[in-house]
């Protein structure tokens, strides 16, 4: 295996050389079990730990590694080196951490295009659609729509969802297709570039694993049906791991979310809502909030009919989101230092105690 087909390009290899990082291996993060890596390199798989320093000084989850980095590492054996540096990200898919106001976590890191699942049976939702265009324009990386178990449905309704899909969402590819027949797979396989690294977001159940598995040709990541009873998927794939397909094209199964809250993802909602940002040019108020204002063309847009209401007010929902997002980042950020210091006097204070 070369790195190249890991995804390795000439960007980072200048970055390896000007950084004096040439006394150290490379490789890719493919798998994170509670801070212990899975480092993909020329010399196979090895397990990896971050240093010391990196935890320490570490402000958020960003500087951390996660699945699709490129890292400098330091090889003792197989089952143990250590990560050094984290190489520069070329995009970041994040969300908002379940359970911690203002920190975010990452969902992979230098990715070339997204896979969004949606199943036609009954996960198909517009507003979660445009939610994940959100965090994956944010970062620049290249979305493309899958509705997956077309098998489900009859030609009509499949034909209707394109149609509302269609509607709503301008330049964004749509491939329908059906990991039981078969169905969309050549219009998938002609995305996958050789080199470029895809990830696969989505509900859990939606089909992600079974697409991987398939297009792969071999068993690699767990399936399993979905609870009949609660008609909920049952979050079979519980970890981010990153796979080269013969094929060519690196491929990140995720394991599924139910939630994308949204994080600093202004240019995110700007390209996602390219209307929006459009008409909000001509509003009487720079700072405009498109709520309440006189002069908005944004709302009169909406009256008019030029903008879809259900497409505004998801705008609006996501915007207030992110606001209150960055406010509570910032919050928590603040607290942490206050925190810091506060350790930092008490250490001060032992060591006076000592002398
Ligand atoms: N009928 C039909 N069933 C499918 C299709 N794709 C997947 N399934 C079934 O749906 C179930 C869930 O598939 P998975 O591939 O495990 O779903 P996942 O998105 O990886 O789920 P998580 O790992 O929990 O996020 C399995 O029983 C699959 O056999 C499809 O296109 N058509
Ligand atoms: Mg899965
Ligand atoms: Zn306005």
């Amino acid at each position: 295996m070369r790195l190249e087909d890991l995804g390795f390009n000439a960007l980072l290899e200048n970055y390896r050389i000007e950084n004096n990082l040439t006394d150290f291996e490379i490789g890719r993060v493919i798998a994170e079990h509670k801070e212990r890596y899975t480092v993909k390199t020329v010399k196979g798989e090895l397990e990896a730990e971050i240093t010391g320093n990196m935890r320490f000084s570490a402000l958020s989850r960003e500087d951390f590694p996660a699945v699709g980095d490129w890292v400098a590492l330091t090889v003792y054996d197989p089952d143990f080196s250590i990560i050094h540096h984290i190489l520069p990200r070329s995009s970041v898919i994040k969300r908002q951490a379940i359970g911690q106001p203002g920190e975010i976590q990452i969902i992979a890191t230098n990715i070339d295009c997204a896979f969004i699942v949606q199943a036609a049976d009954r996960d198909f939702n517009l507003n979660r659609l445009e939610r994940y265009l959100t965090i994956c324009n944010e970062s620049k990386v290249k979305p493309v729509i899958i509705i997956s178990k077309t098998d489900l449905l009859d030609e009509i309704g499949l034909n209707e969802i394109l149609e509302i899909i269609n509607a709503r969402i301008k330049n964004v590819p749509v491939i329908a297709i059906s990991n039981t027949t078969g169905k969309g797979y050549d219009q998938v396989r002609e995305f996958m570039e050789n080199g470029k690294t895809f990830c696969l977001l989505g509900s859990s159940g939606v089909g992600k694993s079974t697409l991987l598995n398939n297009l792969s040709g071999k068993h690699l990541m767990r399936t399993d049906t979905i609870s009949h009873s609660t008609k909920k998927g049952k979050h079979v794939t519980s970890h981010r791991e990153l796979i080269i397909l013969e094929s060519g094209g690196i491929l990140i199964d995720n394991p599924g979310m139910k939630e994308v809250g949204i994080t600093d993802s202004t240019g995110g909602l700007e390209k996602t809502f390219d209307l929006i940002s459009r008409l909000s040019k001509d509003c009487r108020f720079k700072d405009c909030t498109h709520t309440s204002e006189a002069g908005c063309s944004v709302i009169n847009a909406v009256n008019n009919g030029e903008l879809d209401k259900a497409v505004y007010e998801n705008y609006l929902k996501m915007e207030k989101e992110m606001e209150h997002f960055m406010s509570t980042a910032a919050e928590r950020r603040k607290k942490e230092k206050v925190f810091g210091k506060i350790i930092k006097n008490y250490k001060k204070d032992m060591k006076k105690n000592d002398q």
